[in-house]
């Protein structure tokens, strides 16, 4: 008889467990409108292609990142095609064809059973509802390997786009510094979230973190060895490593934004150039967390020709608009001394082609119109900062109270201060930009950020430990309506990205607030 090979039947693939299914309205920022289709899911599956708009090198560049950030945990190709169609399921990242409302940051994402299509009017609207794609997606998504899941994506269409211009965040190397690659993590974690600017405070009395070529004892002295809060935060960044930094951040479409803090916070720079003081002696470095004891010498030309070489080398390296020039808290400076620094320095701001940005106190002085303030105070109202904006100048909200990342969550926390009061994220959350100061209403405002100051932060776990969760929350407030403004839901969706933080590593606070999953 003949043998008759054995035939086993297949054995049946374990089914892929099935992970809680998404909705469209589950992401953070809250989208503008949402509109459900929940017959229409669509799987990423091993066939599908991300397409993008044949000729755009930037949005091939979008489609490129989608499949890096895709392509680890479902372990499929995902190409990427710059062509008109497919017959493949695909992924396609298309500029132009939009609702007209989404303006220049917005997006439209649709999802039906043959694929996902976002649409948006810039390679930074495209970026943005990638985000929001990643976000629809199972959390596994964010594993660094290969998961077993189904990747589904819910079906409907969101229209999208930005309540304010500008969302930023800012974070301080000078108390401590902060490395090319820590900055970089966190300009990931931000990109997440819609943000879309990046202040970096590179300079104050502890220390100097910034190359520039004519004054170079700022950064081997006055960023060197033994500077920082208690001497444990030296360091400073190469111009090529700002170049690195600025070039990553514009990757995921976020601008960086230097500040150099004067005519106060500057003590590195005074104790290592003993020529920048009035009575020319270099003061002792500091070390310590006081501020407002040190002014550069406001009647001296050498200070200007300082600021001057600063500002022309940071703006050379610096291609976004806006160079910020601090002017907080100098209370070593007389009022009149301040006005006349500022009345020199404002226009050299301009002669190197920058729009001038500063905290709040630069609006006591004779602002140009295109400056922008940024207000950081704990209280509602601010004479001179609602006469800028009655004149024209725009405004960045960042209240100390509710927008300060480095305040203490409550008397427990490890980590950071506790001047402008206990920060839970119900209260990072509670309030609306436009109704926070007197006259400082929806028009006048620019957008909002949340600063991020390093006395009390050293690592990068540091850092994600008081920004999350509390910077979704403000990325939240520059984004959405406030028609969606809602505790609850918001709270929701926030302990539904806790999954994901695990696995990208985020060291989150696991707040009480909130329901986390
Ligand atoms: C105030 S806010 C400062 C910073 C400190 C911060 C600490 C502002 C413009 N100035 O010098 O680092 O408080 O929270």
């Amino acid at each position: 008889a003949l043998a008759l090979p054995v035939i086993l039947p297949a054995t049946p693939a374990a089914a892929a467990p099935t992970a809680p299914a998404r909705h469209l309205s589950d992401v953070i920022p809250a989208p503008v409108e949402t509109h459900p289709d929940a017959h229409n899911t669509f799987r990423i599956t091993p066939l599908t292609v991300i397409r993008t708009t044949p000729g755009s090198a930037a949005a091939w560049q979008v489609g490129h990142q989608l499949a890096t950030t895709l392509r680890p945990a479902t372990g499929h190709p995902l190409p990427v095609l710059p062509v008109r169609s497919t017959p493949l399921p695909e992924i396609a990242l298309l500029i132009g064809g939009a609702d007209d409302r989404i303006g220049q940051q917005g997006y439209q994402l649709d999802v039906t059973r043959r694929g996902v299509t976002i649409r948006a009017n810039t390679p930074a609207g495209l970026f943005a509802g990638t985000q929001t794609l990643r976000q629809l997606l199972p959390a596994e998504i964010e594993a660094p390997d290969r998961q077993r899941t189904t990747w589904t994506v819910p079906g409907g269409r969101i229209v999208d786009y930005p309540r304010f211009a500008y969302r930023g965040a800012m974070l301080d190397l000078a108390r401590h510094f902060h490395t090319v690659d820590d900055i970089t993590a966190y300009v990931d974690l931000l990109s997440q979230y819609k943000i879309n600017y990046l202040h970096l405070h590179l300079t104050d009395d502890q220390g100097w973190r910034i190359q520039i070529d004519s004054w170079p004892r700022l950064t081997t002295v006055g960023g060197g060895p033994g500077t920082g809060v208690d001497g444990v935060g030296p360091g400073y960044l190469t111009k090529a490593d700002y170049k690195t930094v600025v070039a990553y951040a514009a990757a995921r479409h976020i601008t960086i934004i230097p500040e150099i803090d004067m005519p106060g916070h500057t003590n590195a720079a005074q104790s290592t150039y003993p020529e920048l003081n009035c009575d020319g002696v270099a003061p002792p470095p500091r070390t310590d967390i006081a501020v407002g004891y040190s002014s550069l010498c406001i009647n001296d030309e050498l200070t200007y020709r300082f600021v001057e070489d600063v500002i022309r080398e940071l703006a050379a390296i610096t291609p976004g608009p806006f160079l910020h020039i601090g002017g907080d808290e100098a209370h070593a400076t007389t009022d009149e001394d301040y006005r006349t620094f500022m009345n020199r320095v404002l226009p050299l701001v301009a002669k190197y082609g920058k729009r001038a940005s500063g905290w709040n106190e630069i609006t006591q002085s004779d602002l140009p119109t295109d400056a922008v303030a940024q207000f950081w105070g704990t209280g509602t109202t601010n004479a001179s900062l609602a006469a800028a904006a009655a004149r024209g100048n725009k405004i960045i909200m960042s209240p100390a109270n509710k927008a300060y990342l480095d305040m203490k969550y409550d008397a427990n926390t490890r980590l950071g201060l506790r001047w402008a009061g206990l920060i839970e994220v119900s209260d990072a959350y509670g309030w609306d930009p436009a109704t926070r100061v007197t006259g400082v209403g929806e028009n006048a405002i620019l957008g909002v950020e949340a600063p991020l100051w390093s006395e009390t932060l050293r690592t990068l776990d540091d850092i994600e430990y008081m920004a999350f969760p509390r910077l979704p929350a403000i990325a939240e407030l520059g984004w959405s309506t406030t028609a969606s403004h809602d505790w609850e839901s918001f709270r929701t969706r926030l302990g539904e990205q806790a999954p994901r933080w695990r696995l990208q590593q985020v060291d989150f606070y696991p707040s009480p607030q909130v329901p986390w999953t």
